[in-house]
């Protein structure tokens, strides 16, 4: 069974609306593991960098402003398949087009709101993990149900 990581982050609109239980629980009770997880207000610079590639889009600088407006609850969650079942579960960047049934089709509207962020791609998911957390801050575990939770 391959194993992967994503980079999950609950953007500060997500945290002052309340949503930190409802969000890590949808993850949780897919049953994918938290392995790595902390709440700070991002600096610029890690904002800029986070969000590299648009920095030549016109929301660049909004976006950047907002994502170190306030706290953000980073988070790095392990599984089989994580990285593009996050993102199924996290639904479309546009929240109006995104599925009833994802975190974004149920609890938001305006694409500059959208809660919650989720890596795209292995290459994106490894350098956003390297970003945010040093590696002493990955937490190797093992869930005592894990035995449940395969095919025999
Ligand atoms: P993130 O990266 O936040 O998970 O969003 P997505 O992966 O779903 O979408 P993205 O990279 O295309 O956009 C990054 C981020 O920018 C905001 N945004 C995006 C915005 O404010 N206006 C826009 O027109 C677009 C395209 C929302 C998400």
């Amino acid at each position: 069974m391959h194993q992967e990581k994503t980079f999950i982050a609950i953007k500060p609109d997500g945290v002052q609306r309340g949503f930190i239980s409802e969000i890590i629980g949808r993850f949780e009770r897919k049953g994918f593991k938290l392995v790595a997880l902390k709440q700070l207000i991002p600096s610029k610079e890690l904002a800029q960098k986070h969000y590299g590639v648009h920095k030549e889009r016109p929301f660049f600088n909004d976006l950047v402003d907002f994502i170190s407006s306030g706290p953000v609850v980073a988070m790095v969650w392990e599984g089989e398949g994580v990285i593009s079942s996050a993102r199924k579960i996290i639904g479309a960047t546009k929240p109006l087009e995104a599925e009833p049934g994802t975190i974004r089709g149920d609890l938001a509207v305006n694409i500059g709101r959208n809660i919650i962020h989720g890596s795209d791609g292995p290459d994106t998911a490894s350098f956003e993990i390297n970003l945010w957390f040093n590696n002493e801050e990955i937490c190797d575990w093992n869930p005592s149900d894990s035995i449940w939770r395969v095919e025999n």
